[in-house]
């Protein structure tokens, strides 16, 4: 990122707001096509278009996916693919809106059961992080291409910082073999160290670095890969390595940059 992204001024200014910006950007659709980007050239982005989809018209839609559910065959099975789109996170979408229409309706309540907008607030973060995280996750993975893309940007911002591509991979998968009973292991853009950190969740209830914007992120709730894995998540891990689309991961890249340069 170049030093025209002033620093002091997102510090100084509000880092709340700045905070806000990370996951609020992506579900208000300000990630679509048409925001502003780093270069003019910038190609079409699978993800980015599906960030923008889950958002549109202020509802939140499940987004289609860019391949077919058999595309990442050998590595993770059609079937896999079917019900984690279109029951997994068709649900999660769903009861998105389901609980937003909720807590609406318990606002006109006098008084507010507390109890009740408690769980509902638990629910907003869990089928909102459900939402997202697997847009990014489908979206950021594509048939047909190598693993071993062509050198981008993120790529090399991530040898930068890791010493080796290899390096990430092996931090990452560690830290998604890791994760105890369901979660994600996810690796973001956090824009005030301009650093691409590796961060882990219980379930998708967030631990995200404040203001920081996920990049790419591996599911490892037994759903996405039981049936094929059944307890063998290392080699799912392994396996996914070969689905990631390395240029997807760097227009989110690029776009989380944009968002906070001048
Ligand atoms: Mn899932």
């Amino acid at each position: 990122m170049s030093e025209s992204l002033s620093r002091r001024d997102l510090i100084t200014s509000s880092i709340p707001a700045v905070a806000a910006m990370g996951l609020g950007a992506l579900a208000s659709g300000a990630f679509g096509q048409d925001a502003p980007a780093a270069g003019a050239d910038r190609p079409k982005s699978n993800v980015l278009s599906m960030l923008s989809d889950l958002g549109k018209d202020g509802t939140y839609t499940l987004p289609k996916l860019p391949y077919a559910y058999d595309a990442l065959e050998p590595h993770i099975d059609a079937q896999t693919m079917e019900l984690h789109h279109s029951k997994h996170q068709a649900g999660y979408v769903s009861n998105l809106n389901k609980t937003i229409d909720t807590l609406a309706k318990l606002r006109t309540e006098n008084p507010i059961d507390a109890a009740k907008l408690s769980a509902l607030s638990r629910d907003i973060s869990f089928n909102a992080g459900g939402a997202i995280l697997h847009t990014i996750f489908f979206g950021t993975m594509s048939g047909g291409k190598k693993a071993e893309a062509a050198e981008t940007e993120v790529t090399r911002a991530i040898a930068q910082q890791y010493g080796h591509l290899d390096q990430f991979k092996a931090h990452f998968s560690k830290v998604a073999g890791g994760v105890k009973g369901s979660g994600w292991a996810i690796a973001c853009y956090e824009p005030l160290g301009q650093k691409i950190l590796i961060t882990e969740s219980g379930d998708q209830d967030l631990r995200l670095i404040p203001g920081s914007i996920p990049l790419l992120l591996i599911d490892v709730w037994e759903h996405a890969y039981y049936l094929k894995y059944q307890n063998k998540r290392a080699d799912y891990i392994q396996a996914w390595w070969n689905c990631v689309d390395w240029n997807e991961v760097n227009s989110l890249y690029l776009h989380a940059r944009s968002m906070f340069e001048r």
